[in-house]
């Protein structure tokens, strides 16, 4: 395979299939130039880490070192496929400034060490706190981006040795929504879908997720269905023309921040037009009433005004959606980082639910995550829950999980919920958390408002630990800088977005003196001297399958039971699906088929919250609302944005991603093929737009909200006038390959995000804040034919439908 054509076309070519069918296979390969297929001595199983899809491959591993990866045909998720990223991204495992030795800040500057030297610091520090402060002085934010046996250790040794609430993942940023709407929902996190549900349905509507560039074997498989007999209708709720939207039947451009209203008035057309499944409402469902009062008045015509999308495309979209038999749906972070996240995420639970469409081919909803492994950063606990999705609040629960710990339940913090990220943030910022423990992510470039973040994390009173694969912007502010192994270097588990577990084996020795997360962890707890009820070890693990041995004891009963999942079965088949036990040992497919959800009081894994104040609800509230355990139909009212484009700021920002790059781009941007494609910050505007300013596509333009200002070129892309988009991966970093800005604008387009969060699940809203854009620098006659030339980034391609 030619590299490049795979940058040219991130999905391949098409194999067509018709309704009911199997998806074809394609295998997808790339291997490192010179390499020969027949000179690779081992494949070494494993799935995607640059996404949430879960798409299965091998590792090509020739004398010690990668040298390519292959998609496994056989897998459920993608039959062989492979995306860019998944295609060049293993390269920056190979890259020349990898961390190999521990850091350790002397005199202002990081210097190397060795890891005792290190941990003793880190553990001495720990220990201090814990003595004077006591626990609540000691922070964790972690990822979801390690292993599911790393998340399980961390939040025993947080939630259960250190005896702190200050745990959380940078899921809260990424799929903090998914899991509180599948809770206010369902009672309780997991993913009722299934992927292949995209060979059945008849309608896919997605909202707010820009699958071609985000999950593009996933694209794929929706691009086979859209080219073969039948193929489903495709509604794309979006306020840029992504490839999603350029190939939908009907694409609903809302202004930001006004999803809940136009989910309203499509649940409106669905009642008034009785679209609804009386009998599944009647026997599944509390809440019907108050859906059907709060959406009377969201007719297309009021939703048209608020969200600027005409009344009769909404319509439209209400009957396709209103008539289909069988519906699939997903969601992410358009819905997810915006305005009221989980009221509008839920709305898409009610279509399905007010239709009767749940548990059967075709009828899935994916309240998508997007990292790789986030889903296990929820089931274990190391987000704001309590392993296998255990309820905080129910003090039977707790006792469970003490009994499994074998520690006692009032050591296990539950006197309110587990504190958020965004919470954590300012205990840091307001001196309470002394000691923050960073694992797996850059919150230097990743959180809102990074003037603010960079001055919290660079305090002098704070102890920051950060345990990553590279010098990240967040390292650079680090005390002790700690050298992660990472997948193909370590072997562990994890679960993708349609709840598919693999195994990813370790394929090669990680550099120099780097070892895994879990060994990190582990060797932390040793020297913590963390100890359960009877004076033995808390963690006693050596090995990454010791401790999921012990997880599958936790999971077990539990909506996540992974009891009947084990190592050997895993390298044997490939992806499962949990829950998998004894009684279902080929996993699940399909949660709620029998239209019976996890919903009881004494099981649900929380009480639900007030949409709209984000209040939690008094177990007896609870009970009372649904003593049956039923799914919960909510309703909420659609409220304006805190900061609408204004005069003095006339543009709605948005920020998103690209096809090429990952996130702060740690990785991507040490691969050539991905950085070469997009090597650097854009802003996006529309055509008229950019006429009336007088500018062309190439100038430089300077965004300014009220917290920041970003220099980037601009670009003319199908995007809603009024509407100016900024991939959020370019922050910068000094290495090799380093793009340290020179001026004084930054690139990171969380300069300009504001430090605010969706009520219920905490989740920031990212696609957010009012904008004022200015020209710094008309394009020259050269920087007009280069960015000509210039592949332009996917989703900046104009009218490539
Ligand atoms: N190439 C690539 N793939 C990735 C990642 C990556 O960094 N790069 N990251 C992974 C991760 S962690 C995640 S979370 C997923 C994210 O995957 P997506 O959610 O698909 O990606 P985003 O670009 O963040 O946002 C999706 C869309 O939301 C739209 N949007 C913005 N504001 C609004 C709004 O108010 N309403 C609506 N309806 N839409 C709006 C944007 O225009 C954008 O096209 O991707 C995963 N896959
Ligand atoms: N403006 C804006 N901001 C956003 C978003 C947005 O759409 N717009 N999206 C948000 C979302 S959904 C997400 S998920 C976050 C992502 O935000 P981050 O998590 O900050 O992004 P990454 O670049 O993935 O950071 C992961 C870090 O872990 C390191 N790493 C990689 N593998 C390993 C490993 O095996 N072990 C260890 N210890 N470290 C490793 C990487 O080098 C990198 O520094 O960004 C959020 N921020
Ligand atoms: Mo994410």
């Amino acid at each position: 395979m030619k590299a490049h054509d795979r940058i040219t076309n991130p999905w391949g070519a098409r194999t067509p299939y018709a309704p009911g069918q199997r998806w074809p296979e394609r295998v997808d390969m790339y291997l490192a130039d010179g390499v020969d297929e027949r000179e690779v001595q081992r494949w070494v199983p494993t799935a995607s880490i640059f996404h949430s899809n879960g798409d299965a491959m091998d590792i090509a591993v020739r004398d010690g070192t990668m040298v390519g990866v292959r998609g496994r045909g056989g897998d459920r998720v993608n039959h062989g496929r492979l995306g860019p990223k998944d295609l060049f991204g293993w390269q920056a495992n190979r890259s020349p400034d990898r961390l190999t030795t521990p850091l350790i800040r002397r005199r202002g500057r990081l210097v190397e060490t060795d890891w005792d030297t290190a941990m003793s610091v880190i553990a001495a520090r720990t220990q201090e706190l814990l003595d004077t402060r006591g626990p609540g002085s000691i922070g964790f934010y972690t990822t979801g981006q390690l292993f599911l046996e790393e998340y399980y250790a961390l939040t025993m040794l947080a939630r259960g040795g250190i005896g702190t609430n200050h745990l959380d993942g940078n899921t809260r940023l990424c799929t903090a929504t998914a899991g509180e709407a599948l809770k206010e929902s369902f009672g309780c996190d997991g993913q009722p879908g299934s992927y292949a549900d995209v060979d059945h349905a008849d309608v896919i509507a997605l909202y707010g997720h820009n699958v071609a560039e985000t999950q593009t074997v996933l694209w794929s498989r929706m691009l086979d269905r859209l080219e073969g007999a039948d193929p489903p209708a495709l509604i794309c709720v979006d306020p840029r023309s992504t490839p999603v939207a350029q190939a939908a039947t009907i694409h609903l451009a809302p202004r930001p921040g006004t999803n809940l209203m136009l989910m309203n008035a499509l649940l409106h057309e669905l009642i008034v037009n009785d679209r609804v499944d009386h009998e599944y409402i009647e026997a599944h469902t509390v809440g019907f009433a108050e859906l059907r009062k709060q959406v009377a008045e969201c007719t297309p015509e009021r939703a048209a005004q608020i969200c600027d999308v005409p009344a009769a495309e909404l319509r439209e979209a209400a009957r396709l959606i209103g008539t289909g038999e069988r519906v699939l749906s997903t969601v992410l972070q358009g819905f997810y980082q915006a305005h009221q996240a989980t009221a509008a995420a839920v709305q898409v639970n009610n279509i399905h639910l007010v239709r009767g469409m749940l548990g059967r081919p075709g009828c899935g909803v994916l309240q998508m995550n997007g990292q790789p492994t986030a889903e296990n950063t929820r089931e274990c606990g190391a987000n704001g829950d309590l392993p296998g999705f255990r309820n905080w609040a129910n003090d039977s629960h707790v006792e469970e999980l003490a009994r499994i710990w074998n520690v006692d339940a009032a050591h296990i913090p539950h006197y309110s919920a587990p504190t958020h990220l965004m919470q954590i943030m300012r205990f840091v910022e307001d001196g309470s958390i002394r000691f923050l423990y960073v694992s797996g992510t850059n919150p230097a470039v990743s959180l809102p408002e990074l003037a603010r973040i960079r001055s919290v994390l660079s305090q002098r009173r704070l102890s920051l630990v950060v345990q990553d694969i590279f010098l990240s912007e967040t390292a650079q502010l680090a005390d002790v800088v700690l050298p992660a192994a990472t997948w193909g270097e370590k072997t562990g588990t994890f679960t993708n977005s349609d709840r598919t577990v693999h195994l990813s084996e370790k394929a090669v020795d990680p550099p120099g003196a780097a070892r895994p997360d879990l060994d990190i962890f582990l060797d932390y707890a040793r020297r913590l001297d963390l100890r359960n009820a009877d004076g033995a070890p808390l963690l006693p693990w050596r090995t990454p399958e010791e401790v999921f041995e012990q997880w599958k004891r936790c999971s077990a009963g539990r909506p996540c039971d992974y009891s009947g999942i084990g190592y050997a079965m895993l390298r044997d088949r490939g992806g499962i699906q949990w829950p998998c036990t004894e009684d279902s040992p080929d996993g699940t497919e399909r949660l709620y088929s029998d239209g019976r959800f996890r919903a009881r009081p004494d099981d649900c894994e929380n009480y639900g919250r007030d949409l709209i104040t984000g209040a939690p609800l008094e177990p007896t509230e609870y009970r009372a609302m649904n003593p049956e355990g039923r799914a919960i139909i909510k309703a909420a009212q659609y409220l304006p944005l805190h900061e609408p484009p204004c005069e003095q700021y006339p543009y709605a920002l948005i920020t998103g991603r690209t096809v090429y790059h990952f996130h702060t781009r740690t990785k991507t941007g040490r691969v050539p093929q991905l950085q070469e494609a997009a090597p650097e910050v854009w802003v996006e505007m529309a055509a008229a737009d950019v006429r009336r300013e007088g500018w062309t596509e190439g100038d430089l333009v300077r965004v300014r909200t009220v917290r920041g200002h970003v220099a980037a070129r601009l670009r003319i892309s199908g995007i809603r006038p009024g509407v100016v988009f900024l991939p959020f991966h370019y922050g910068y970093w000094d290495g090799p390959g380093g793009n340290r800005p020179k001026g004084t604008d930054g690139t990171a387009a969380n300069e300009l995000t504001p430090t605010e969060w969706d009520p219920a699940s905490k989740q920031p809203l990212f696609k957010s804040g009012a904008a004022a854009l200015e020209l710094v620098r008309a394009a020259t006659r050269a920087d007009k034919s280069a960015i000509a030339e210039e592949r332009a980034p996917v989703g900046a391609r104009r009218g490539a439908s």
